[in-house]
């Protein structure tokens, strides 16, 4: 009886994850802020807001010049910006430019705080290729909880090569950016954010996907080619991105920049911090599902506990017709080889159990988790790299799967757990999965990271992140 009981709570568990609600609301598209229409200086104000995930039901959140995200800004190679980031959420905070080749002093991350009513002024040069990054707190140990509040963007970066491509390039028409989250809901409410040790463990996954900040969206698009430019910008949640059709698609970015060519692909499988752009055949004219199954800490309970839900359903629009178009081939990639590296360096992602359980008592959760043994330390440089040398740089992590993800640069994988990159993935990357096998990457900083201003490496989970899985290198 017992066993007859515990199979319907499982069946009935797995029948409520699997149900998929009306896609009833129109995806929010982030305002684009083009930075050389706007004489390359740009206002964004961090505020409080309230944000209607649900209709009439308004959730605490914060926002760039909004109530949640912040707008796209487009940048482009070999220009400068200037940022003005006002501090108008009442606490300190920092904007890192998560994916931009900066220097650290004006990387944004742990070190440039941003104390409350205060400006932070910053000229952005442009010197690397197009890409999508993105902007989002990094203070030391609170970036899950302003991240999750709201509190990130995309910078969209534009070169000579993007823009002679003939690719889909009409924001919010045929070029979509899609941010995607995963929230929990009370009563049509965002909960707000409260970890349990658990939860600091496996990384805060929810079960409500938000895309742009919008519930259940849908999108109409001109018949034809769609780009779409995915940022995983959740603060621990895995994804498997399908079609529910089945239909391959085309990768054709990663994080820095463009593939060699499209690869075509049914699924892709993004970490937090990732991006990613992809090409959907939208000809035929018939409504696609882009569908995402949430993948759990432990892959051994995914069989138990499958949970797809709708990221988009993406309808046509039949009176338009797309202009852009898959192009055979996409960049030019200088693929380093391992030989050409001066230096090897080594870095263990740690959780430790016995330290954890020790901390649940006293709650001190800042350094229950480190890298090489060290939990993050704002006074204490972990690597010093020598600028413009090649790097291998050979990273682990324990107990499940960790994003690692370093500032300053992007980089290309040598191998991954041990096996050759795909095809998909061998482009420029700023956010690699790494699991209890040895992932090799090979990079080169270009950029000043000084010890008042260092750059950081860390898992890319936020809970990971703001629990110490984060360590500090200068770059000289
Ligand atoms: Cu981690």
């Amino acid at each position: 009886m017992k066993k007859v009981l515990f199979l319907l709570i499982l069946l009935s568990m797995i029948a409520c994850q699997t149900t998929i609600e009306p896609a009833t609301n129109e995806l929010i598209i982030p305002e684009l802020i083009d930075s050389r229409k706007s004489n390359h200086d740009i206002q964004l104000t961090l505020q409080k807001g309230h944000h209607e995930f649900y209709p009439n039901v308004k959730s605490e959140t914060k926002g760039f010049n909004g109530n949640y995200l912040g707008p796209t800004i487009r940048m482009y190679n070999n220009d400068s910006t200037r940022v003005r980031f006002t501090n108008s959420i009442g606490e300190t905070t920092t904007v890192h430019g998560h994916g931009l080749h900066v220097e650290g002093k004006i990387d944004g991350g742990p070190q440039n705080k941003i104390l409350p009513n205060t400006t932070w002024d910053i000229t952005i040069p442009v010197p690397q290729q197009a890409s999508t990054n993105w902007y989002h707190p990094q203070l030391m140990g609170k970036t899950a909880h302003h991240v999750h509040a709201g509190l990130a963007g995309l910078y969209i970066i534009e070169d000579k090569n993007s823009m002679a491509l003939p690719l889909p390039k009409t924001y919010g028409e045929d070029d979509i950016p899609l941010i995607i989250q995963d929230r929990d809901f009370f009563e049509g409410k965002m909960k707000k954010y409260k970890v349990s040790m658990d939860e600091i463990m496996d990384g805060k996954r929810e079960e409500t996907l938000v895309v742009n900040g919008t519930v259940n969206p849908f999108v109409e698009v001109p018949k034809g080619w769609l780009r779409l430019r995915l940022l995983n910008a959740s603060n621990a949640r895995f994804y498997d991105f399908y079609l529910e059709s089945e239909q391959p698609f085309y990768k054709i970015a990663t994080e820095g920049g463009f593939l060699e060519e499209p690869v075509e692909i049914t699924h892709l499988k993004m970490a937090p911090g990732e991006r990613n752009e992809i090409m959907i055949d939208m000809s035929s004219g018939v409504t696609q599902e882009l569908m995402a199954t949430f993948l759990p800490a432990d892959n051994e309970d995914i069989s138990i506990f499958p949970s797809k839900k709708r990221v988009l359903e993406i309808r046509v629009d039949d009176t338009q017709i797309a202009q852009g178009k898959l192009p055979a081939s996409l960049n030019e990639i200088h693929y380093w080889e391992k030989e050409e590296a001066i230096k090897t360096r080594v870095f263990e992602l740690n959780m430790d159990m016995e330290d954890t359980s020790e901390q649940m008592n006293g709650m001190d959760i800042s350094t229950m988790f480190d890298i090489n043994g060290k939990s993050m330390n704002m006074m204490r440089i972990d690597e010093e790299v020598k600028k413009g040398t090649i790097e291998v740089w050979k990273i682990r992590g324990d107990m499940m799967e960790h994003p690692f993800h370093m500032h300053g640069t992007s980089f290309l994988i040598l191998s991954q757990g041990g096996k050759l990159p795909k095809p998909a993935d061998r482009g420029w990357k700023d956010v690699v999965i790494v699991d209890d096998n040895w992932t090799e990457i090979i990079l080169k900083f270009d950029y000043d990271a000084t010890e008042q201003y260092p750059y950081m490496y860390h898992c890319h989970i936020l809970e990971h992140e703001d629990a110490g899985m984060m360590g500090q290198f200068t770059v000289k």
